[in-house]
């Protein structure tokens, strides 16, 4: 195992006007030493369609104060929530605002940190007038020190500026265009085109909390898990972090070396089995329950175990600085030769491709739709998702890392051209604080660098080389890597760094509309090209599916209908069990997609993309019983100890 000991001591120097988004970004949990206070609830909210905000200084006040506003749930899109088709369709700056009060205990003894789990996509954050930060992306999360600009045991008042715009340089990329004929178009007129088929939702998508470290604090940890028989191992590195005044006191090296970590391993009832002082090296756990899939425990055994990982700083008069826990399975997953092993067993996905889409709140994190959400998936019996197309909330993730549920995590680079210099330090980045944010997360088990890049461009190879290479090395774990391709087949498409070969095919639908009967002939020539190009690595396919409008019905049967969907699978499944039986490789089928969602508007859909297999309430289209049918029959033939214990409705078809 290569993995670096050595005690981090970190300084930050974020006073105010820093922003943290990468190094060292754990969720907020409270402890004995920490506080976590929600600001969720109905901002202020104002579209500021003539750009006056910045001029007119909305951000000294809340918005009320400057004029008229509207009432905007946060955690939300803002899209969908007033009547206004103006608002929907908006590109450019909207504002938000909320008061909020300081307990007066939090002075001095505390950092105090606002932190939003998102803001799409562009964000500026004021606090009581005075800027604390800003942000560039959309989908993860970022914080400040908000300690010097707040009034404690007073009311305060946080005002964000957002930007929804993309252009070729932001991840998603997006092109504006201002058509100029003022006899077609009114003056000024603006059209922001992109290179996804998803609605470009934007808002505080995720909740905004406002919580205190003390000073001396746990910044970040990163967590290995690995195991040898019945013993498990825990690597692990915890970084401190110290009062940036510090750095100039004569004895801060002394006071430094005081401080150390003691660590420990909870079970899931709240037993001590492992524990040590230092703030790096090795636990080990004896008779270690791993983290298994969903239906792939051995019998008797759960899925989705989790441990707690207990951090507790202090100095070495055992005075406790901060204590910290964190929620880790026990678990390995590698690619060995063609085969994707999960702890040292053979992993076959059984999936969706997804979205963080719901009527109504878009893609704003909402605790009932996730729950919905991942029932489903239970009730389906898949054992997997891919968060397509971009990183999901980390609300999500605590849930899959609970229930046992693979997740392949997506960066938001979606359908990317150019590969240009500036382009790759973005998506860098991104992945940067991709890994960052879900380095220790037990579900996440392969990264996605992105979704159908234009990959026959010629500077496509060596730009996604270098973004997989960095991937890696932010990596502590060394997890898979793959990168999702959708372009015809060519030698030049399989970047050697590459672990998995992810493809996304519509046989029968793009290709040979509504001709089922090509579609077992079609899949297994694709992935037996992919698989001798790319030298047997495993090949998965994430993407396949059919348009259906919920409650239409043709027989024989005709696309868009109920009856195709199923037909359209059941091609599919034909090919897929061809494949199982002789290609090794193959690991793996995911649908697209798990439910019908927005887009923006197109002649081609009849509303938004119909491809789900669940309607976007949620209701199953005839196509969800026949996928559970088979993923539970997958469930069982794949894992030999027995232990799937088919639902009880299920048993009438075995
Ligand atoms: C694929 C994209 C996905 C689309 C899907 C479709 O990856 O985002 O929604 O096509 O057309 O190419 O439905």
């Amino acid at each position: 195992m290569n993995f670096a000991l050595r005690i981090s001591i970190v300084f930050f120097a974020w006073g105010g006007g820093g922003v943290l988004g990468g190094g060292g970004i754990l969720y907020p949990r409270e402890s004995e030493s920490r506080e976590v206070v929600s600001l969720d609830g109905i901002w202020e909210f104002r579209a500021d369609y003539n750009h006056a905000g910045f001029k007119k200084r909305w951000f000294m006040g809340p918005l009320s104060q400057s004029g008229h506003t509207e009432m905007m749930p946060v955690p939300s899109s803002w899209n969908d929530i007033t009547q206004s088709k103006k608002l929907r369709d908006h590109v450019g700056w909207v504002w938000y605002s909320t008061t909020f009060f300081v307990p007066k205990r939090w002075k001095d003894k505390t950092r105090t940190w606002l932190r939003f789990g998102s803001a799409n996509r562009w964000a500026d954050v004021w606090i009581n007038g005075h800027h604390l930060m800003n942000h560039s992306g959309g989908y993860l999360p970022f914080e400040g020190d908000a300690g010097q600009y707040l009034k404690f045991g007073d009311n305060n008042v946080v005002v964000v500026a957002l930007n929804n715009t993309l252009t070729q340089a932001t991840i998603p990329q997006g092109t504006l265009s201002y058509p100029n004929d003022t006899s077609r178009y009114p003056s000024g007129y603006t059209v922001q085109s992109y290179n996804f088929d998803y609605f470009n939702y934007a808002g505080l998508h995720r909740p905004v909390l406002l919580h205190t470290t003390p000073k001396i604090y746990l910044s970040d940890l990163s967590i290995i898990t690995d195991f040898d028989g019945h013993e498990g191992r825990v690597y692990y590195t915890a970084s401190v972090s110290f009062p940036t005044e510090w750095e100039n006191y004569v004895n801060f090296a002394e006071h430094s070396q005081q401080t150390n970590c003691h660590v420990a391993v909870l079970d899931a009832s709240g037993v001590t089995v492992a524990s040590r002082h230092g703030c790096s090296g090795l636990l080990t756990i004896p008779n270690v329950k791993l983290w298994w899939p969903h239906l792939s425990q051995p019998k008797g055994e759960g899925s989705g175990y989790l441990y707690t990982f207990q951090t507790t700083i202090l100095s070495n008069t055992t005075l406790e600085f901060d204590v910290y826990r964190l929620k880790f399975g026990v678990r390995t997953a590698k690619v060995d030769g063609s085969q994707f092993l999960v702890n040292g067993k053979p992993f076959y996905f059984r999936g969706f491709g997804r979205h963080e889409d719901y009527s109504i709140r878009g893609r704003g994190v909402d605790p009932v739709m996730l729950v919905k959400d991942h029932n489903l998936l239970l009730w389906t019996g898949a054992n997997s998702y891919r968060t397509s197309h971009y990183p999901y909330a980390e609300e999500i993730l605590d849930l899959t890392d609970a229930l046992g549920i693979v997740i392949i995590d997506e960066s938001p680079a979606i359908g990317l051209t150019g590969f240009g210099p500036d382009l790759k330090r973005e998506h860098i980045s991104v992945m940067a604080d991709l890994v960052q944010r879900d380095k220790n997360r037990a579900s996440v088990l392969m990264w996605s660098i992105g979704n159908e890049p234009k990959s026959l461009e010629t500077l496509a190879p060596s730009y996604f080389e270098d973004v997989i290479k960095s991937t890696r090395a932010f990596d502590p774990a060394k997890r898979p890597i793959t990168i999702v391709l959708s372009q015809n087949f060519s030698k030049g498409d399989c970047p050697p760094s590459m672990d998995v070969v992810s493809i996304n095919r519509y046989y029968g639908w793009y290709g040979d509309t509504g001709r089922t009967e090509v579609i077992s002939l079609q899949i297994p020539t694709e992935v037996n090209l992919w698989a001798k190009t790319c030298h047997n690595k495993p090949v998965l396919i994430t993407e396949y599916g059919a348009g259906t409008v919920a409650g239409v019905h043709q027989s024989p049967s005709f696309v868009w209908t109920e009856d195709f969907q199923v037909d359209y699978l059941r091609a599919h499944f034909a090919a897929f069990d061809h494949l199982r039986s002789s290609k090794a490789q193959f690991v793996g089928e995911m649908i697209w997609n798990f439910a019908d969602f927005a887009t923006p508007q197109e002649t081609f859909r009849p509303w938004g993309c119909m491809k789900g297999v669940f309607t976007r309430e949620r209701q199953p289209k005839a196509a969800a019983h026949f996928v559970r049918a088979r993923y539970w029959a997958l469930a069982r033939q794949d894992n030999l100890t027995s232990s799937v214990q088919l639902p009880n409705d299920l048993h009438c078809f075995y």
